[in-house]
C-alpha cells in the first residue's frame, strides 16, 4: 500500500510553498502499526531543510505573510477549516492509519482540527495592545507583534489537535511555522500543509520537514533563526529542547503529559463518574497527555467504583483501527514495548480486570490488552511514571486529606478531577490541586478549544489553546512618545 495524502507524494517536505524532495533524497518507512506494514515512504529531512524551511519562513516574514492584515489571515485559516471540513474522511482515515486510532476517534480530531481553524479565524484580529495613563506629556501604548518563526515539534498520538492548536494559534498572530512532525505519524500534517497551500497561505507561512526528532527536530529546536519553539512530547526530549531554545534565548511552551488523577468522593454521582474515569484512561489507548491514569477512590464506594470500572474493562476489546473498537493498537511495536515493560513493574499488583485483544488480529500490530489494577500503592512506580498505553491504576483514600496528598504526589501536574456532590470541597480542591487545569464533575470538558491547556511541573510550562495561546505566540512592545 502507497498512501499519498490529498494526493501528496509523502516522500517530500513543503518548503516555500513548494512539494519538493530533500536535500540528501532520504527516506524513511513509516508504519501501520494496526498490522506492521509499510504504509508508505516519508522524507528523511536534515538539518539542511530545516534551514531552507526557516530561510523561507523569515522571507514570508519579511513578504506578503508579514504585511498581511490580521482579518485577512483570519480568512485564510476559517479557509482551511472548511477545507478540513471538506476532506473530513479522508483526513480521518489517514490519522487512523497512521496512529492507529479507532475512526471514531479520528474523526473527533477531525472536529477538532476544524473548531481550531474556526477558532483562530475569528481571533486573529481581535488581539491588541492597550493604552496606559502615564506622566503628563506621554502616550504610552503597547504592540502585540508576532515572534517571527516559530519551530513546532509536533508527537504522534494527536498530531491534528496538536497542530490546530499550536500551528493554528501561531499562524493567527501572524508568525510564519517550520513544523516538524513526528515519524511516527506525520500524514496529516503533509494534508495540513496541502489544505494550507490550496487555502492561500502565502509561501512559507508554513512550512513541513518530516524527520527524526535527533536530526530534524534537533535542528528545528537549536536553530539561531527561530523565535519560538512549541514541543509536545516525552519529558526527557523537552528537556533537550529547553536547552537548546537557552542557547539562544528563545521563549518554549512545553508540554510534556502526565499522570492525572480522578478523585472520586463518596458523595459523588458514581452513574456520571463511571464513564468518564474509563473513558479517560483508554481512550486512544491511552496514549494522550492529558489521560486520567489514576483513579483516587474514597474508601465508602471504593469496592462498587472498582467492580463497575472492572465490568467496563471486561468489555473493552482492541483491534484495527478501520474496525474501530473501543481500542487500537499503540502507535509502535516500541511504544508496545515500553508499555508491556510497566505492566511486567505491575506484576505483584491485583489486576482488576483486562480487556482483550480481539482473536483475528493481525500479528505484527502493536496490541496491548487493557489493564485496570486495583489497591495500588500511591508510590508504586505504575502510580507515578506516564505508561501512555490503555492501563489505569485504583488507589484507596480515607479522607479529602489523603486524597489531596496522592493526587498531587507525582512530579507532574497536568489535569485533575473531583467527583463530588459537596461544592465549598470542589472549590477547595480546584485551589489546591496542582495541575493545569481542574474538572469539576467531569473530566476533559469536552476537550473545547477555547479552554487554556498546559501543565506545571514535569508536564511542562506555557499555555496552548484558546485565547491564551495567541498571547504566547506573540510578544509585547511597549511604545511611549514623550510629545510635551
Ligand atoms: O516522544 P519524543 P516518544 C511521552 C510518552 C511516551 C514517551 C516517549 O510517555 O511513552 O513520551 O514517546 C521529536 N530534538 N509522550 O519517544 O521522542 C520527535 O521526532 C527535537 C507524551 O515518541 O519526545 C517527535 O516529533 N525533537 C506526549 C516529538 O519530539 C525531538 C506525546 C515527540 O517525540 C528530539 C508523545 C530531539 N532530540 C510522547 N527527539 C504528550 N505530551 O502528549 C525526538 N524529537
Amino acid at each position: 500500500m502507497t498512501v499519498t495524502p490529498l494526493g501528496i507524494d509523502p516522500a517530500t517536505v513543503f518548503i516555500g510553498g513548494t512539494w519538493c524532495a530533500t536535500l540528501s533524497g532520504e527516506t524513511l518507512d513509516l508504519s501501520n502499526p494496526s498490522d506492521g506494514s509499510i504504509l508508505c515512504q516519508i522524507a528523511r529531512g536534515n538539518a539542511d531543510d530545516v534551514d531552507r524551511a526557516v530561510a523561507a519562513a523569515e522571507g514570508a516574514m519579511q513578504g506578503d505573510w508579514g504585511r498581511m492584515p490580521a482579518f485577512e489571515r483570519g480568512r485564510i485559516l476559517a479557509r482551511i477549516g472548511a477545507l478540513v471540513v471538506e476532506n473530513a474522511e479522508e483526513l480521518a482515515t489517514l490519522e487512523a492509519l497512521d496512529v492507529g486510532k479507532p475512526l471514531t476517534q479520528a474523526r473527533a480530531d477531525v472536529t477538532a482540527l476544524a473548531r481550531y481553524m474556526e477558532f483562530y479565524a475569528g481571533a486573529a484580529d481581535k488581539v491588541h495592545g492597550a493604552t496606559i495613563p502615564y506622566l503628563d506629556g506621554y502616550t504610552v501604548y503597547t504592540l502585540r507583534q508576532p515572534h517571527g518563526v516559530t519551530g513546532h515539534i509536533v508527537p504522534w498520538n494527536y498530531p491534528m489537535q496538536i497542530i490546530g492548536r499550536s500551528v493554528g494559534a501561531a499562524l493567527a498572530m501572524g508568525n510564519a511555522a517550520v513544523l516538524k512532525p513526528a515519524e511516527e505519524a506525520c500524514l496529516t500534517a503533509l494534508a495540513f500543509a496541502e489544505l494550507g497551500r490550496r487555502a492561500g497561505l502565502p509561501d512559507g507561512a508554513l512550512n513541513v520537514v518530516t524527520g527524526l526528532g535527533a536530526e530534524a527536530g534537533a535542528a528545528l529546536a537549536s536553530h539561531p533563526g527561530v523565535h519560538h519553539i512549541s514541543f509536545t512530547g516525552s519529558v526527557s526530549v523537552g528537556k533537550l529542547i529547553q536547552q537548546a531554545a537557552g542557547q539562544n534565548v528563545v521563549p518554549v511552551t512545553l508540554e510534556l503529559g502526565g499522570k492525572s488523577p480522578q478523585l472520586v468522593f463518596d458523595d459523588a454521582d458514581l452513574d456520571a463518574a463511571l464513564p468518564f474515569l474509563v473513558n479517560a484512561g483508554i481512550q486512544n489507548a491511552g496514549q494522550t497527555c492529558s489521560a486520567s491514569s489514576r483513579i483516587l477512590v474514597q474508601r465508602g464506594v471504593y469496592d462498587r467504583v472498582v467492580a463497575a470500572m472492572a465490568e467496563r474493562y471486561g468489555t473493552l476489546r482492541a483491534g484495527p483501527a478501520l474496525s474501530d473498537l473501543n481500542v487500537g493498537p499503540l502507535v509502535s511495536i516500541r511504544q508496545q514495548q515500553i508499555v508491556t515493560e510497566f505492566l511486567e513493574q505491575g506484576r505483584d499488583l491485583t489486576i482488576a480486570a483486562r480487556g482483550q485483544i480481539i482473536p483475528d488480529a493481525p500479528e505484527g500490530g502493536a496490541y496491548v490488552a487493557p489493564t485496570l489494577f486495583a489497591d495500588v500503592p500511591p508510590d508504586h512506580p505504575l502510580a507515578q511514571d506516564e505508561i501512555f498505553g490503555p492501563v489505569q491504576v485504583i488507589i484507596p483514600f480515607k479522607d479529602e486529606a489523603e486524597a489531596l496528598a496522592i493526587a498531587n504526589g507525582t512530579n507532574y501536574g497536568l489535569v485533575a478531577s473531583v467527583w463530588s456532590s459537596d461544592g465549598a470541597r470542589q472549590m477547595r480542591l480546584a485551589k489546591a490541586l496542582r495541575a493545569g487545569q481542574v474538572f469539576l464533575n467531569n473530566y476533559g470538558a469536552g476537550g473545547g478549544v477555547e479552554l487554556p491547556f498546559g501543565g506545571l511541573g514535569l508536564s511542562g510550562h506555557g499555555r496552548e489553546k484558546g485565547f491564551e495561546a495567541l498571547y504566547g505566540f506573540s510578544t509585547l512592545k511597549t511604545v511611549a512618545a514623550l510629545h510635551g
